[in-house]
């Protein structure tokens, strides 16, 4: 099988928003924490620090879930500010390696090292040194994998955290992939999880068994891409473009909005929250899309390509839609623009010379 030569990096900062509260208030330290939610209300949290996971508390859970799990949790309210501010520090020390960077989120990327010529070119290395100066600068731990793909440093980022880094030489993939759940393959949530584990096939050597025409008979277009990627071979590139991004807003109600016409008299003031949000300047709109989550927890979302105007008439027609595919009691509203993917710079022309 051949993985190819390239040396890929994912780095990923440890529970994240948890860790910076905790570095700014030690009196929280070796206690469970988690960020987001309010105490009384309804919420989510957005992530939890590793006491609170030992009681099972975890990202996106509702805070009345998490409150049960560990009553002693305490709730600190998020700081986008100073979670974007400390992300640039970590990108920072990411360009003194490379520029082929790909951020997935605020703490976390991918860093393509294939051609970095610095410590005789040990990726391993490398890694190490990164999360060093993240340390050194920030104070946070952030944890790498090391892998000739993105798919497989992404998986060994995960493999020896908090702060640890692991390294997959080629050599070892196929014992490695062997026995990975499909679930740590990217775009397999728990439904597809599900209709897997009906056919059998619980890990990626499970995957393996079938031939690119039985992939695609089961799983559409994705199949090809499927039987590459549980061998542990996957050709995407590092890219700088980033991941094609959004804006959004979403409020969860202290009480579910009861019908229609509750909807429409919440709208201003999401609108509002979404306009502060949005730069005054923001042309480079695709469309616009909300989110509707019901009582149930059952969630839809409506976009259509034709409108791309944030305005209180165009997210008015997409809620009406969305509230009454179910026309159950809605527990959370969320507006949002795509924007346009950034335009990548034309190659600099040749000059011809002669
Ligand atoms: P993750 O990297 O998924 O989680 P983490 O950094 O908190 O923990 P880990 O040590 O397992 O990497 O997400 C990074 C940050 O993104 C996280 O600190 C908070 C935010 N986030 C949300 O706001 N909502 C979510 O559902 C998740 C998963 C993360
Ligand atoms: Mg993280």
């Amino acid at each position: 099988m051949d993985f190819g030569t390239r040396k890929i990096i994912h780095v990923d900062m440890d529970c994240f928003y948890a860790a910076v509260e905790v570095r700014d208030n030690p009196d929280l330290r070796g206690k469970p924490v988690a960020v987001g939610g309010h105490p009384e209300g309804r919420g989510v949290l957005t992530t939890a620090n590793y006491e609170a996971r030992k009681y099972g508390v975890r990202s996106a859970m509702p805070v009345k879930t998490a409150l049960n799990l560990c009553p002693q949790l305490i709730l600190v309210p998020i700081h986008f500010s100073k979670y974007r501010q400390e992300s640039a520090k970590v990108k920072k020390v990411f360009l003194e390696f490379t520029d082929i960077i790909q951020p997935l989120s605020l703490d976390e990327a991918f860093l393509d090292v294939t051609h970095v010529t610095d410590f005789s070119g040990s990726a391993s290395m490398m890694a190490h040194e990164i999360r060093r100066r993240i340390f050194d600068r920030t104070q946070l731990t952030a944890s790498a994998g090391i892998a000739p793909n993105k798919f497989l440093a992404k998986v060994a980022s995960d493999w020896k955290k908090p702060n640890g880094q692991f390294t997959l030489p080629p050599s070892e993939i196929p014992e490695f992939i062997k026995d990975l759940p499909v679930g740590k393959i990217p775009g397999v949530g728990p439904k597809t999880r599900e209709k897997m584990n009906k056919h059998m096939i619980l890990t990626c050597g499970d995957l393996q068994k079938y031939t690119i025409t039985e992939l695609s008979g089961m799983f559409g277009s994705w199949g090809t891409s499927l039987y590459d990627i549980c061998r542990g071979v996957d050709h995407r590139p590092v890219s700088r473009g980033g991941p094609s991004k959004s804006i959004s807003i979403e409020r969860t109600f202290q009480k579910d909005i009861p019908n229609w016409n509750g909807i429409v008299e919440i709208l201003p003031s999401l609108m509002e929250e979404l306009e502060n949000r949005l730069s005054k300047k923001q042309r480079n709109i695709q469309n616009i899309f909300v989110k509707i989550k019901f009582e149930d927890f059952q969630t839809t979302t409506v976009s259509k390509s034709e409108l791309k105007e944030p305005n209180a008439k165009n997210y008015l027609s997409l809620l009406e839609e969305g509230f009454y595919r179910e026309s159950k009691p809605v527990r959370l509203i969320g507006l949002g623009v795509r924007l346009k993917a950034p335009k990548t710079n034309p190659k600099t022309p040749q000059l011809d010379l002669f």
